[in-house]
This record gives structure tokens, C-alpha cells and sequence, in this order.
């Protein structure tokens, strides 16, 4: 992707959860998406949240489509993470889009080592949104699920692009009152079986159509193009079998394992570990940095328990939730 460096996009991201990158595509380019989402909408859209999506599920849009062909292939849009290239396509038109995450974010450990690409998916809006109206987001939500924190309205000039967390609390356009007010009620009706989930968001569509030919002045169509790296039904397979084991958690450094566990000569871990890699490595390839071994949560704890045993003290416990970096 241009205009950011690889490293600047790692840091937003693992900090920030999103990060935006200025300037990918040109007017050109911008003006064409506009005219080929407006065409697939108008005869392969269905209703959501208001207006109109296409992806996945029905008729979504042909991979040989001149679209499809331009986004799925585009440098530009290769994941930071590997290179990746985005695998599917979800267009909106003037939809709402309460605060919500796409993947329920772990709380209240923070997950941020060695994220997939999967884990990410780029907006693309096609329209400027100054200051409010395009994506916003609670920074940081990605790591601690729902701690309070203030929202960030992303200021997007069409052509710009945000990769975002899938676990990021976002928004899209806030519905208004009134549409809060239909939302309620109709997911009262679906409840009590009186809707079915087509009728609700027939209904949706139908409201804001009335609500537009009340407005005075017709707003331009707001459109937006998401991407993501994997199939949503994989992503949400990946992340279940990711929760379940521990390789997601931060990586413990080797020496900040020692010095918690009170080595007199820290670098001497490592002599231990040397010895004992055949068992640790029963529990997830051992990753040697530069600077020496880092050990998942299981590695961690059986080498606590390994040093408890030769030493015959107690160590396991009260050190080990301060050896994650992010509580540094
Ligand atoms: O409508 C938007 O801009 C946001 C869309 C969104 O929240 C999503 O795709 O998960």
C-alpha cells in the first residue's frame, strides 16, 4: 500500500486498530467504482440497514466483473501482513451502521501478535467525509473490548482508504432517531415471529426512502466498498480455532522471563531453553529473534514450571501476568 510505510501501518494498527492511508486511488478511478457500484446495486443490491449491499450470499458480484478484477488484483490493497490480496467484496449504498465489532473483541486480554491478514478489512468510500459520516471508531477498541474511550470520526477524502481491525468497535453513518425508533420495533416484531428478517430489511429500505423524499435537497449517494482477505465464514471459523488456542496472545521474551522468575545471570534461560527445546517445542514452534527466544503462554508456563523443579521455589504465579508488553 503507498503513502504509509509498512512499519507505520503495523504501529497504527496494532496500536490504534485502523489505520488510514491518503490518496490510493485517483478521481478517475473513483468516478468509475461509483458509476460500476451504482449499476450492480441497481439491479443485484439488496436491502440492508436502509439501502442497498451486494455481497456475500446472493448474486454476489462476479469475480470476472471489470470491479471485482480491479480490486481483487490491486498492489495497492495487498495486505500489510503478508502481501495477501483481498478475496471479497461487500458494496454498500447509503446504509446505516450502529457501533458494533465485526468479530467480538477478547476482553480483557489484548490480542495483537502476529495478527493475519484475515484479521483486517479495508474501506474504501466513495465520497469525501470531512469530518463525520464515514467510518468512525473507539482507538484501541481491538484490545480491550469495550472500555470506554472516545470516538474518532475518521476524516476520508474519496480515495483514501482505512484498514481496520475486525475487532475494532466502528460505526458506519449513525442511524438518527427515528430510525433507532424502526430498528427497535422491527427487531420487536422479528422476535415475536411477525417479520422475517427479508421483511426487516424491506422495511428499513422503505423507511429511509420515505425519509429521503421528505428531505428538501437529495444528498449524494453514499457508497462504500469493503474488502476482506478472507471468506466472512472462514474469517469467523479462523477466529474461533485462533481464540481457542494461545498462539494469539503476546510472546514472552526470555529475558524478561528470567529476570520475573529472579535469575541472578538472566541470559542463563537461554541455556535452558537450548536444553529443553524438544519439550517446549510440544507446545508451538519456538521463535528465536534477534535477540533471543520468545515463548507463547503454554512454553512460558512449562519452563516456569521446569525452573520451579530444578530449583525447588516457587515461581508460578504472581510474575506472569506482568510479563505481557503491553503492561509494561
Ligand atoms: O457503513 C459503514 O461505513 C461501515 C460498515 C461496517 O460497519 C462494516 O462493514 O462492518
Amino acid at each position: 500500500m503507498i503513502s504509509m510505510t509498512g512499519t507505520d501501518m503495523k504501529r497504527a494498527l496494532k496500536q490504534n486498530g485502523y489505520a488510514l492511508v491518503r490518496d490510493v486511488f485517483s478521481a478517475e478511478e473513483i468516478a468509475r467504482m461509483r458509476r460500476q457500484v451504482i449499476a450492480v446495486l441497481a439491479t443485484n443490491g439488496r436491502p440492508l440497514s436502509g439501502g442497498l449491499c451486494n455481497g456475500p450470499g446472493e448474486k454476489p458480484l462476479p469475480r470476472e466483473s471489470d470491479l471485482a478484477r480491479r480490486l481483487l488484483n490491486d498492489v495497492r490493497l495487498a495486505s500489510h501482513c503478508g502481501g495477501e490480496f483481498p478475496c471479497e467484496i461487500h458494496l454498500h449504498a447509503d446504509t446505516w451502521n450502529n457501533w458494533h465489532s465485526d468479530l467480538e473483541p477478547p476482553s480483557p486480554t489484548a490480542v495483537f501478535s502476529g495478527v493475519p491478514a484475515w484479521m483486517y478489512k479495508v474501506a474504501i468510500f466513495l465520497q469525501d467525509h470531512p469530518d463525520r459520516g464515514g467510518l468512525s471508531v473507539i482507538p484501541g477498541s481491538h484490545k480491550v473490548g469495550y472500555a470506554p474511550c472516545a470516538p474518532a470520526h475518521i476524516g476520508t477524502r474519496a480515495g483514501d482508504i482505512v484498514v481496520f481491525d475486525l475487532r475494532l468497535r466502528h460505526a458506519g453513518r449513525i442511524p438518527n432517531l427515528a430510525e433507532r425508533f424502526i430498528e427497535t420495533l422491527a427487531f420487536g416484531l422479528q422476535r415475536g415471529r411477525l417479520l422475517s428478517e427479508t421483511d426487516r430489511q424491506r422495511l428499513f429500505r422503505l423507511f429511509r426512502k420515505l425519509e429521503q423524499s421528505l428531505q428538501q435537497a437529495a444528498a449524494a449517494e453514499r457508497l462504500a466498498i469493503f474488502l476482506n482477505y478472507a471468506p466472512l465464514h472462514e474469517i469467523n471459523r479462523r477466529y474461533v480455532a485462533l481464540r481457542a488456542s494461545d498462539s494469539w496472545l503476546d510472546p514472552v521474551e526470555d529475558i524478561r522471563l528470567a529476570e520475573a522468575l529472579g535469575f541472578e545471570k538472566p541470559l542463563s534461560i537461554r541455556r535452558l531453553i537450548k536444553r529443553r527445546t524438544n519439550e517446549l517445542e510440544r507446545y508451538g514452534t519456538l521463535w528465536r529473534g534477534r535477540s533471543g527466544y520468545w515463548l507463547n503462554q503454554s512454553q512460558t508456563l512449562l519452563l516456569c514450571s521446569m525452573v520451579k523443579t530444578s530449583r525447588d521455589s516457587s515461581i508460578i504465579g504472581s510474575p506472569l501476568p506482568r510479563l505481557m508488553p503491553h503492561d509494561a
